[in-house]
């Protein structure tokens, strides 16, 4: 399953954003180093259903819209000079290992500073915050890689493929190839042979870009003044709102109001039951959506899985006539597959067995069988036809 995690420094509100996208428990307050080990939980990207344009509908939905489950970590602040050890040091950094991609969160407010501390709105400019993690995670892996790098350069004496392989071997849980390192030292024009351990600053930042995309979310968009507003979008961050999202989930989840994550705009079914403060409470989230079209938690994940890792969804099913599996249940699951997968992928992660059988595949929608490399696309059904039983 795809991971992603919530990185950036403290009191941004990455614990609020965790709690709203999985409604896992965590803890949220508003200092520095609130949560130490890191928040497990399972979040969700929202697509449309494959099943929305059959005559047949499933029940895997919610109103046409699929929520496809991904890995969310949530982990502890960072502050500048973390990978020197400050802050709380760069052990945290081992935490992002795991993740496939990352939303850096930003407090968009302005309202702590670089090491999380309450300054009130405005007083801290987001825009330094920015840049921040992407330097300290090529500043860890370049410690990384300076611990290796006489024994490397001298193992490889003077042969520049050993030394690009010898950097893949090292970066290798970080999914990093020789062809990748290749690729950089050709992009960067470095001499890996006679580069300087400090040389290797450029191509750490290389191999973060390639192992760990980011997105930047702005949150706190709710308290966010217009001029911050204008500055970080002229920096492409997304924005959030993570307390409004975690404030409507639960009001969600009581049946106050009808909201789906991702909708523009919630309506509330019960208003009866609504306190004054609740009713001002709801208005001021509103008008916070009608800006930000939305919370942005939701378009933060779909644009980390479907942007960033450049994801589809493909719904596997037994029976391509119905669209569904031997017991009858319509697009029974959704997976997330790299695009430019091939049926055969989809086998595989449907089940090695099945992948090793492999005979052909059919497209349930057109009932055409399709090559083992046809390239899936978004919102596919596929019939795998395996030797497998
Ligand atoms: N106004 C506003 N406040 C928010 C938002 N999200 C979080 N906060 C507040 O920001 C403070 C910090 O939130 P946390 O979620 O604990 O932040 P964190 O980044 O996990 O903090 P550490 O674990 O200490 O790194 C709390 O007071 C939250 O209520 C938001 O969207 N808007
Ligand atoms: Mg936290």
């Amino acid at each position: 399953m795809i991971t992603l995690a919530l990185a950036g420094k403290p009191n941004c509100g990455k614990s609020t954003f965790f709690k709203a996208a999985t409604m896992a428990n965590a803890e949220i307050a508003n200092y520095p180093f609130t949560t130490i080990n890191p928040n497990f939980g399972v979040a969700y990207v929202r697509t449309r259903c494959g099943c929305a344009d059959l005559k047949v509908k499933c029940t895997h939905c919610v109103e046409g819209s699929r929520f496809v489950a991904v890995n969310l970590i949530d982990v502890a602040g960072l502050v500048p000079d973390a990978h020197k050890g400050k802050g709380l040091g760069n052990q945290f950094l081992d935490n992002l290992r795991q993740a496939n991609a990352i939303l850096h969160i930003i407090d968009a407010s302005g309202g702590t500073d670089s090491e999380g501390n309450p300054v009130g709105v405005g007083n801290h400019d987001p825009d330094v915050d920015v840049t921040f993690l992407q330097f300290e995670m090529t500043m860890w892996v370049h410690g990384i890689l300076n611990k290796h790098w006489s024994h490397l350069s001298r193992q490889s004496q003077g042969k520049g493929a050993a030394i690009q392989q010898g950097i893949a071997d090292i970066f290798v849980g970080l999914g990093i190839t020789v062809e990748d390192i290749r690729d950089v030292e050709l992009k960067l024009k470095i001499d890996l042979v006679h580069a300087s351990v400090e040389d290797l600053v450029p191509l750490c930042a290389e191999i973060v870009k390639i192992s760990k995309p980011m997105l930047v979310v702005g949150n706190k968009y709710d308290e966010t003044p217009e001029t911050l507003r204008t500055k970080l979008s002229a920096q492409k961050v997304a924005f959030a709102s993570a307390a409004s999202e975690l404030a409507l989930r639960n009001a969600a989840a009581a049946h106050v109001i009808h909201y789906l994550p991702g909708d523009e705009q919630f309506r509330i079914e019960n208003e009866g039951t609504l306190s004054p403060a609740q009713k001002a409470g709801l208005a001021k989230i509103a008008g916070v959506m009608k800006e930000c079209k939305g919370t942005g938690v939701q378009q933060a994940i779909n644009r980390a899985v479907f942007e960033l890792l450049d994801m589809i969804v493909v719904y596997p099913v037994e029976d391509e006539n119905h669209f569904c599996n031997k017991q009858g249940d319509v697009l029974p699951d959704a997976f997330l597959m790299r695009r430019g997968a091939t049926p055969h992928d989809l086998a595989f992660q449907v089940h090695t067995d099945i992948g090793k059988g492999f005979l052909y595949a059919i497209d349930a929608r057109t009932k055409m069988r399709i090559k083992e490399t046809h390239e899936l696309k978004d919102g596919d059904i596929i019939k795998i036809v395996s030797a497998a039983k």
